[in-house]
Formats: C-alpha cells, structure tokens, sequence
C-alpha cells in the first residue's frame, strides 16, 4: 500500500479574506503553525486547494504532467493582469508554440537595445530631476519604463500620452491583489489599453502603420497558431500588454534596489565601480528577499500520490513563491539581506523563484526573467554610479498584506545630482 495521510487543514468554508489580510504570508504562516510544506485549505469560493513551498514542491508544480493552467486563474486576475485567452491560462502545444513567441523576443541583441533605451531614457530623465525639489522614485520609473517598453515593443506612444498610459499600465499590475476600488481601476485600464492597442495591430495589418521586423508589435501581429491562423487582434492585444506590462512592473523592483541601499548602507561602497558579478548577485538578492509575485496557481491535471497526499483532479494548488525564496532549508539566514551567498552558487532552476521555476520553454516560467535582471542591474550602476542624491525622511516601510507591496512613501528623494 502506498503512505497517504491527512494534511493538515486550515478551517473554514473559504479562507480567501484571511488570505488577503496576511497577503505575502498566508501560506508561510500556517506552513511555520503546521510544521508541514503542505496543507489544504478552501480559497475563491470555498474551492479545496492545496498550498506547497520548497525546493521539492517547486519540481512538482512544474512537471507539466501532473498540472495545468487552463482554468486555474481566477476571474479577477484575468481581469487585471493577465487579459483573456493570454499564455498563462493555456497549456500543451499550443503554449509551446506560443511560448516560443515570447522567447524569441529575447534575444541578445534585443536585450541590449532594451538596457539601451532605458539607459537613454533615465540619463535625459535625470536633466530634468537635478532641476526639481524633490521627485517620487516609483512614479519616475515608471514612466521611464513605460516610454521604454513602447519603444522597444514597437508601439507608438506620443509624448503627451506617456503619463496617461503609464498610469494605465501601472493599473494592472497594481489592481490584481487587491478589492474595491483600486481593483475596478486595473479592470477599466485594462479595457482602455486592449482597444488601444487592437486599433494598432488592424493599423498595421492593414498597412497604415509600419512595426519593425524584430519587435513584438510585428512579431505578434503575424504570429500564427499551431494551425497555421493568425491571432485575433483582441489576443494579439493581451500579448503585447504581457510585454508592456511586466517591463512597467520593473519599476517595483527598481524602488526596492534604492530601499535595499538605504537598508544596507555598507553594500554601496562595495558596489561603486564593482564588476558585472557584483552586481548580479546584488539583484539576485533584491529578487529573493523583497516581496512581489506571492504565489503560482494551477489545477490538478489527473489523480496523483505525492509525499502521502492524493491530489484529485480539478484541485487547484498555490506554489508559495515569497516562502520558497525565503525557504530555511534552501537559504541560511533567509531574513537577512546577503547578497554573498550568491557567490560561485550552483544554478538551480528550482529554488530561486521570484518570476517562476522550472525550465523557460517547457512551462511557465517567466520569459522576461534576463530582461528584468539586466534593467535592475542598469538601474542600481545608475543609482550608485551615475546620480547623488538625498533621502529626505519619508516612510519606507512596506506592507506584507498589500499586493504588490511597495514602500509607502514610494521613495522620495531631493538634492538630485549628475556624477
Ligand atoms: C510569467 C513574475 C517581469 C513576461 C511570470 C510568472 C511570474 C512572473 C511569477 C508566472 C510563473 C508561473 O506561472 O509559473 C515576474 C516579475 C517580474 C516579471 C516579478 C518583474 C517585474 C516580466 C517581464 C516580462 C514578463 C519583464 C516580459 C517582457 C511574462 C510572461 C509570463 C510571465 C509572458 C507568462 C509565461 C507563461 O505563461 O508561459 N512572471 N515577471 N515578465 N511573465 Fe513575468
Ligand atoms: C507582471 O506580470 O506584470 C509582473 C508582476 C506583477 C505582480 C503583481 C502581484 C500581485 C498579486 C497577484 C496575485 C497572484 C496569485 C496567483
């Protein structure tokens, strides 16, 4: 007889608003009060799910085999970040194919002209900061990401609108953990942003707009499926939003590479004019150990045993991302900023899983995961290197309930000088 046995359970008829209110932690919490990397409990309208963290779990979750995603996502995040029909609701061939899409934006050479435009965009940025009394770090960058993104998918977007879509953008991201108001504002964003951009994807079928051979504006707008069919414009929509979007989201990243500096002051002299390494593992450690991404979600594909517990099909199943990064059998010392300990560290597809785990082309793992890497790298030599500045006293402290979380005060700073 194989082992099975009853995983601990978390009470109650649904448990998403616990859920919400201990946001990053839900599943941490009960995984520290069970002593288990697994239990169940009733999330979305009371549905039995299963929650699992660690190194083990994180293989699992990505045997395809054994999940799928097609009608794992909730309504509510399909609303907001994901859009309808987008890569991360479909599985099998057609995500291979797709996936390969996505992948194939992100060769070396476009990952350089991306690090480019950014660069360019913050250096111009930055003449007109050292004029100002003070700016918002996070409204700043987003902008600059926003700008940047559009340039580099292909997308025009006049001067006078940059501010307008960057809120936008911002919007989807922002909107996606959260209820009320903030959650219908991601909602109407993302009906604004699909039918802008389903207008340029018929503008350049049809021929009245030109989109550069090598960007995702073109590239979507041809791509056709695993039936030789091209996309409806409404899906190419979604896709190219699943570009724009993440490289905004950046932004959240970028504030905590300036948090992580004012928290850890003695790391910014080993930082200025370091090696590409230094820098590397500097954000690799900003990925880790600041919260973003809470989990992963999928559905049981069919009945399978593992570690005594019979997933049943249908049951849907939360990858703990923040406590697998956090994990204390994968990291010492998990709540201390270190980034060292990415020194000569093996590469392991499975334990560090800020955007996803598992390999690129065979999942769901995040395809913008070098791209991300490569613009908070640009962005912590540009704070260290390239820009004084002063951080006025403000409140830093950010929120482990609020989804994304980022620091209240959104960073502030004054005294803003070129080096
Ligand atoms: C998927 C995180 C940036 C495009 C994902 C996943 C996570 C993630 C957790 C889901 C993994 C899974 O479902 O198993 C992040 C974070 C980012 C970021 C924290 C930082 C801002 C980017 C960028 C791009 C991007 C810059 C593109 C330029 C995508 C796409 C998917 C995805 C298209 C869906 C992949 C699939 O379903 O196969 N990301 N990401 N992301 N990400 Fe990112
Ligand atoms: C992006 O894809 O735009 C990048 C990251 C956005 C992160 C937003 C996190 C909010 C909470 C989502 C809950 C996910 C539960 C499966």
């Amino acid at each position: 007889m194989p082992y099975r046995e009853q995983i601990p359970i978390d009470k109650g008829f649904d448990n998403t608003l616990a859920m919400l209110k201990d946001g990053y932690l839900y599943i941490s919490n009960r995984r520290k009060r069970f002593g288990r990397d697994m239990f169940e409990t009733r999330l979305l309208g009371g549905q039995k799910t299963v929650c699992i963290a660690g190194e083990e779990a994180v293989k699992i979750f990505y045997d395809e085999s054994k999940f799928k995603r097609n009608g794992a996502a909730p309504k509510r995040l399909r609303q907001t970040l994901f859009g309808e029909k987008s890569i991360q609701t479909i599985d099998d061939s057609s995500h291979k194919h797709r996936k390969q899409l996505f992948l194939s934006l992100m060769t070396e050479e476009r990952l350089q002209d991306v690090v480019r435009i950014f660069r360019e965009e913050w250096t111009s940025t930055l003449d007109v900061w050292i004029h100002k009394e003070k700016i918002v770090l996070y409204d700043e960058v987003t902008n600059i990401l926003a700008t940047t993104a559009c340039k580099w998918a292909g997308v025009p977007l006049p001067q006078k609108d940059i501010a307008i879509r960057a809120r936008q953008l911002e919007a989807l991201f922002d909107s996606a953990g959260s209820v009320g108001p903030r959650h219908w504002k991601g909602r109407q964003a993302r009906n604004t942003l699909e039918m802008w951009l389903q207008k340029i994807v018929e503008d350049v079928r049809k021929g009245n707009l030109d989109a550069p051979e090598e960007t995702a504006l073109h590239r979507m707008t041809w791509f056709r499926d695993t039936h030789g069919e091209l996309l409806n414009p409404e899906v190419v929509a979604v896709e190219i939003l699943n570009i724009i979007r993440p490289i905004v989201a950046i932004t959240i990243y970028i504030v905590f590479v300036a948090l992580s500096l004012v928290e850890n002051p003695k790391e910014k002299d080993r930082l200025s004019n370091a090696g590409e390494d230094v820098y590397e593992m500097f954000v690799q450690e900003v990925r880790r150990y600041y919260p973003f991404f809470p989990c992963a979600v999928a559905r049981v594909r069919e009945d399978f045993l593992w570690k005594g517990h019979d997933f049943k099909k249908g049951n849907l199943v939360l990858l703990d991302i923040y406590g697998t990064n956090h994990h204390p059998d994968i990291w010492k010392n998990p709540d201390q900023f270190n980034p060292e300990r990415f020194k000569d560290r093996a590469e392991n597809l499975y334990d560090l899983i800020p955007q996803g785990g598992g390999e690129y082309a065979k999942g769901h793992r995040c395809p913008g995961e070098v791209l991300t890497i490569e613009i908070m790298k640009t962005s912590l030599n540009l704070l260290v290197n390239h820009m004084d500045y002063n951080v006025p006293d403000q409140n830093l402290s950010y929120s482990m309930r609020r989804m994304p979380s980022l620091p209240k005060s959104r960073f502030i700073m004054n005294q803003v000088k070129k080096i």
